[in-house]
C-alpha cells in the first residue's frame, strides 16, 4: 500500500470514528463493543493476539480489555469473535473460505444500527467456519486491565435454555445460565461490580430445538462511567491499524 493511500485511509477512518463518537447517544457512549465492524484480535496463551480472517483486525487492548476464546465438548475449536451490525452485509475470508454476515441472518438478526459481539463457530475437524460463518456460538473470557463497576451484559436471541449465560466472574465459576426465550429476545443480567474478568457462553451447537445447527447468540457489554474504560472512536480506529506499541496483533488469513 502506498503511503498516501494509507494516510488517506487512516484519515477517513479517524473521521468516521470521530463522528461516531460525537453523535453516539449517551446510553451507548460506554459500550465495550467497538464501533467498527471487524474481527476481535483474540488473546493467545503466549500473550500475543491473533485475527484469523481478512476482516479489519480490532485491537481491544486500546479499550482496556482482552478477549480469550475457549473450547468445550461441543465446540472443540475455539470460535472467532467479530463485531457486527446488520445494517451492512460483510464478506470476509478465513483461509480462503467465506465468512458472510447477511443483513437478514437465517436465525439471529439484531436490529440494524446496533453493534454486537458476534461469534463464529468453527468446524471441530477442519477449523472451517460453519454455516459460512453464521453459526453464532462460542465461549469467551473478557479480561479487563482494571476492575470495572456497573458492568451490564445483554444477550441477544437466547432461544434454547441452559447453555448461554455467565460461566465465571473473576475466574470463579458461577454458571448463571439463561432460560429459553422468543425470537429476537434480549436478556440482561443483573449489574456486575468489581469485575476483572468475565466468561460467557454464547449459544450452543446442535440443541434440542435446533438439532441440525444450533442456537446462535450475540453479546453486548457496557459500563456506565466514562472513566472506567477508555473507549471512543479514535482509539478504536487506532486499534484497527495496530498503532499501539507493546502488544502486537498478528493477522492470519
Ligand atoms: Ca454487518
Ligand atoms: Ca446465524
Ligand atoms: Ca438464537
Amino acid at each position: 500500500m502506498k503511503k498516501a493511500n494509507l494516510s488517506a485511509k487512516i484519515l477517513t477512518a479517524a473521521t468516521l470514528g470521530l463522528s461516531i463518537f460525537t453523535f453516539a447517544p449517551v446510553a451507548n457512549a460506554n459500550s465495550l463493543v467497538p464501533t467498527q465492524e471487524g474481527e476481535i484480535a483474540l488473546l493467545n496463551d503466549d500473550n500475543t493476539y491473533t485475527c484469523s480472517s481478512n476482516a479489519p483486525c480490532i485491537d481491544t487492548t486500546l479499550l482496556g480489555y482482552s478477549v480469550k476464546s475457549f473450547s468445550n465438548n461441543s465446540n472443540n475449536r475455539p470460535s472467532l469473535l467479530f463485531v457486527d451490525d446488520t445494517t451492512t452485509q460483510n464478506n470476509y475470508l478465513k483461509s480462503g473460505l467465506g465468512i458472510t454476515f447477511l443483513i437478514t441472518d437465517e436465525g439471529t438478526t439484531s436490529d440494524a444500527g446496533t453493534q454486537w459481539f458476534r461469534p463464529v463457530a468453527l468446524d471441530n475437524e477442519s477449523g472451517n467456519p460453519l454455516e459460512s460463518g453464521r453459526l453464532e456460538v462460542g465461549i469467551f473470557e473478557f479480561i479487563f486491565d482494571q476492575a470495572v463497576n456497573g458492568l451490564k451484559l445483554n444477550f441477544f436471541d437466547v432461544e434454547d435454555g441452559g447453555f448461554s449465560g455467565l460461566l465465571a466472574i473473576n475466574g470463579e465459576t458461577v454458571n448463571t445460565l439463561l432460560g429459553e426465550g422468543v425470537d429476537k429476545n434480549i436478556k440482561t443480567l443483573p449489574i456486575l461490580n468489581n469485575v476483572t474478568s468475565f466468561k460467557v457462553q454464547l449459544g450452543q451447537r446442535n440443541t434440542v430445538k435446533f438439532p441440525n445447527t444450533g442456537d446462535g447468540v450475540l453479546l453486548q457489554a457496557s459500563v456506565p462511567e466514562p472513566g472506567n474504560v477508555v473507549s471512543l472512536g479514535v482509539l478504536a480506529v487506532a486499534g484497527m491499524f495496530g498503532l499501539r506499541k507493546g502488544k502486537k496483533a498478528s493477522q492470519v488469513n
